[in-house]
């Protein structure tokens, strides 16, 4: 049983955190903000940001979920494959419950998230509950979840998901799909 969530039962809440992980530019940042957006949270992503736009070190939003008299309050963040940053993103995978994998999913960047998900395998916990999405579905191209799993030596039993960041397309149901997950391996 894994049991990284925490559970404060006085105050009937159960804080769990969700990382967005994957190469540079696969659309992190944008699947968070859709995701935020969808359920109502504009706004709330907090970034630190280059003057460029791009995520210096990370972004991070909050999602409070009513059950019963209990609160669920999912921590997000994104976390760049960028080799630099390295220091940060280990940081930011410590007491991880699960981890969406943000593939990019033009074809030219096979590569990059074979190299992504390389570095993330050496660091991630086994019980860490795990779901790939291909982002950038809405572009022409893309590669099918065949092709992702066979770049990077994923088994049949990992879910890959289609997303397009950008139109919102299936960003909410790869959140909820995971956090799915990481209720079931709990329970
Ligand atoms: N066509 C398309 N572009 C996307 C999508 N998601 C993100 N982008 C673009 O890709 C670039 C990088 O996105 P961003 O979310 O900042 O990537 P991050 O580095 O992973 O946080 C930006 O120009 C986005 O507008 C998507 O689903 N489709
Ligand atoms: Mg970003």
């Amino acid at each position: 049983m894994v049991m990284i969530m925490i559970v404060d039962r006085a105050n009937k809440t159960i804080k769990l955190k969700i990382v967005y992980y994957g190469p540079a530019m696969s659309g992190k940042t944008t699947s968070l903000k859709a995701l935020l957006k969808e359920l109502g949270y504009d706004d709330h992503v907090r970034s630190v940001e280059t003057t460029t736009g791009r995520t210096l070190f990370f972004d991070f939003g909050v999602i409070k979920l009513k059950f019963d008299d209990w609160t669920l309050e999912v921590n997000l963040w994104t976390a760049t494959g960028q080799d630099y940053y390295a220091g940060t993103r280990y940081t930011i995978l410590r007491g991880t419950d699960g981890v969406i994998f943000v593939a990019d999913g033009q074809r030219t960047c096979i590569e990059l998230n074979k190299k992504c998900w390389e570095e993330l395998k050496r660091v991630i916990k086994r019980s860490t509950a795990l779901l790939f999405c291909i982002n950038k579905c809405d572009l022409n191209g893309v590669i099918s979840p065949e092709e992702l799993k066979s770049a990077l030596g994923l088994g049949d039993e990992v879910e890959v998901m289609r997303t397009s960041a950008i139109t919102g397309m299936g960003v909410k149901e790869a959140f909820e799909t995971l956090l799915l997950k990481i209720l079931e391996n709990i329970g």
